[in-house]
């Protein structure tokens, strides 16, 4: 989903997408239009510029932003957008996801960036907590939401099968 959109999903690779799909099917789920991209700090930093510096303009209210290891894509782009971004660790293969996750959450006071769980459960909140952000201003996606919390009480079961 890209047209109109008011999220913005990006990785910092191909290999992310496993996880942060999570994040774009909930978000389809909601539907709530967004924009799926790699942008890599390090690969690809024009495009991260570029990205960025448009987001705001393009009509983002938020950007979900998932990167492994020394995880700076959430922090580059928070410096250079208003917009908020709420940052995903990806577990990683050397250290299980605690590098993401610590190069993500420790931002210096001045520029923040929402830090969520690691791994499917992170992406899957941060597209929640977006679709939150967005819920108070549109009472249709208010709505959805709260059929999407309903349905997921309903699916608890009482005792174990
Ligand atoms: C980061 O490096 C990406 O966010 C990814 O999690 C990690 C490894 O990238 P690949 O080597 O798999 O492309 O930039």
């Amino acid at each position: 989903m890209t047209q109109d959109a008011t999220i913005g999903l990006i990785m910092g690779s191909q290999s992310d997408w496993d996880t942060m799909r999570h994040a774009a099917d909930t978000l389809d789920r909601l539907g709530i239009p967004h924009e799926v991209r790699i942008v890599s700090a390090h690969r690809t930093p024009d495009r991260l510029v570029d990205y960025a510096r448009g987001a705001r303009d393009r009509g983002l209210r938020a950007i979900i932003a998932g990167a492994g290891g020394a995880a700076h894509l959430p922090g580059m782009v928070a410096a250079m957008t208003p917009v908020p971004v709420l940052g995903v660790p990806v577990q990683s293969a050397a250290l299980s996801g605690l590098d993401s996750l610590l190069s993500i959450v420790q931002m210096p006071g001045g520029v923040p960036v929402a830090t969520f769980a690691i791994g499917k459960a992170g992406a899957i909140n941060a597209a929640l907590f977006a679709a939150a952000l967005l819920a108070g201003t549109d009472p249709a996606l208010a709505g959805r939401l709260d059929q999407w919390r309903d349905a997921q009480t309903r699916d608890v079961a009482d005792a174990p099968r």
